[in-house]
């Protein structure tokens, strides 16, 4: 996710705050629009979020100063000085008593493989504890092995005050240094390095501020090299055309726009039992159905299998339904049944017993109760228009889960209540089933 989505208080980084997936949401999906007449539809079943308001408060200010303040705009002036090769720069950012730990790069061994060379660094690797000048040393000899630089970032990974509540004084944390590029002798080559790191303070005026970084202790590294890169893109010879297809990250949105949350998705099927995947993807722009030609090209085949291009429902599930063994589908509120593999025919009303307009975020298949019929789970959402805040929001709960069993020929019976699982109204974006015991 990234930080352009958000207003830097409620930016999501890699950070230390593990979050049970509570994202809010809105979609402009109009399969899915807010509407206050389903607000009975919203979880109050009296008990309480994880978390009190305070902590979420917290949470979002640890957030916004370790994920935006310190991540998107004092890490990339460090990088850009190492990219630059600007030492100088480099070192005003450290305190006076900076400490650092750094591998001592020879001493790992390599990893031959037919397509790459590896070399690891981790706990059994010697380490060289110093101050800035070695640091900046072991850099420089890193930085000296690109000829060009296609990456060159510091990222953080967890970043928290060492004292809960206390922004202005020290933090603890984790970062990564990543290269990537061409090497001197024109290999293509990446190194990764991780450190515990340190910081004196965080305030919204770090960014004006030297002298903050207070330690960096190598972790682990792992660097690769090889003649070229190992994955092509081959889009083009697929025949998917994805020109059509919105890309959320570089999608030109005017001033007062909302971003959706969701555009869309790509699901894979066998609809016609040939052995090959075929996909069906859902698009804020469109619906495109691909059929696999069995070498590693597609057709689309969107109209020929009764499928409408300007459905615009991005939530979409897959499964044999009604166990004919043929794959069925739901997009939106449409249920269509495969027949015998060649085409998809919608039911009517009558033909199946599912109230698709509670579904919301998206729909899982899973067997739950292991009677061999595909069962559907659906995640409840936030229903406002106001996608913010994510943790906890105030005076407002997301709507239930639902828990459909499959009763056969495409009747479904609601199990939430029985099953217990229709949630505390936190917002998600979709469930994931797996037998966690085992049994
Ligand atoms: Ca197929
Ligand atoms: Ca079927
Ligand atoms: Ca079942
Ligand atoms: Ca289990």
């Amino acid at each position: 996710m990234s930080a352009h989505l958000f207003s830097s208080r409620f930016h999501i980084a890699a950070l230390c705050i593990l979050i049970t997936v509570s994202f809010g949401g809105c979609s402009d999906s109009d399969q899915i629009q807010s509407d206050t007449s389903q607000l009975d539809e919203s979880v109050e079943n009296g008990q309480d979020l994880a978390i009190s308001k305070e902590e979420a408060r917290y949470l979002q200010d640890v957030e916004h100063f370790g994920g935006f303040v310190l991540g998107d705009l004092c890490f990339p002036e460090i990088a850009k000085c190492i990219r630059n090769q600007d030492w100088e720069a480099l070192e005003a950012f450290f305190t006076e008593d900076f400490a650092a730990s750094v591998f001592v790069l020879e001493d790992t061994s390599e990893i031959r493989r037919e397509f790459a060379t590896f070399k690891l660094w981790g706990e059994d690797q010697q380490k060289l504890e110093t101050g800035p000048d070695g640091f900046v040393e072991s850099v420089t000899r890193i930085r000296g092995l690109y000829d060009t630089l296609d990456i060159c970032s510091l990222k953080v990974m967890q970043m928290k005050p060492r004292t809960h509540g206390e922004f202005d004084s020290d933090w603890d944390g984790s970062c990564k240094l990543s290269f990537a590029g061409k090497s001197t002798d024109g290999q293509t080559m990446y190194h990764n390095f991780f450190f515990d790191c340190s910081i004196t303070q965080i305030s919204d005026d770090l960014p004006q501020e030297t002298g903050w970084f207070s330690s960096c202790h190598v972790t682990s590294g792992k660097s690769g090299m090889c003649e070229d890169f190992l994955m092509q893109d081959i889009t083009l010879d697929t025949g998917i055309e994805t020109l059509g297809l919105r890309d959320n990250w570089q999608h030109k949105y005017n001033e007062g726009d909302v971003r959706p949350f969701k555009t869309g998705g790509v699901y894979a099927c066998d609809y016609n039992n040939d052995g090959h995947i075929d996909l069906l993807i859902t698009d804020i722009n469109g619906l495109f159905f691909y059929q696999s030609n069995g070498d590693g090209t597609f057709k689309d085949v969107t109209f020929q299998v009764g499928l409408k291009r300007f459905e615009k429902s991005q939530v979409a599930v897959v499964g044999d339904l009604n166990n004919d063994g043929f794959e069925d589908l739901i997009i939106g509120r449409t249920v269509y049944k495969n027949v015998d593999g060649r085409e998809f025919t919608a039911l009517g009303d009558n033909e199946y017993s599912l109230d698709l307009s509670r579904v919301r975020a998206a729909l899982t298949v899973v067997d739950y109760d292991g009677d061999g019929l595909l069962d559907l789970f659906s995640v409840g959402e936030n229903m406002t228009s106001d996608p913010l805040p994510y943790i906890n929001r105030e005076g407002m709960r997301g709507s239930a889960n639902i828990l459909w069993k499959n009763t056969g020929n495409f009747q479904f019976e609601d199990v939430t209540e029985i099953a217990g699982v229709a949630g505390h109204g936190t917002n998600a974006f979709a469930a994931v089933w797996f037998d966690a015991n085992g049994d």
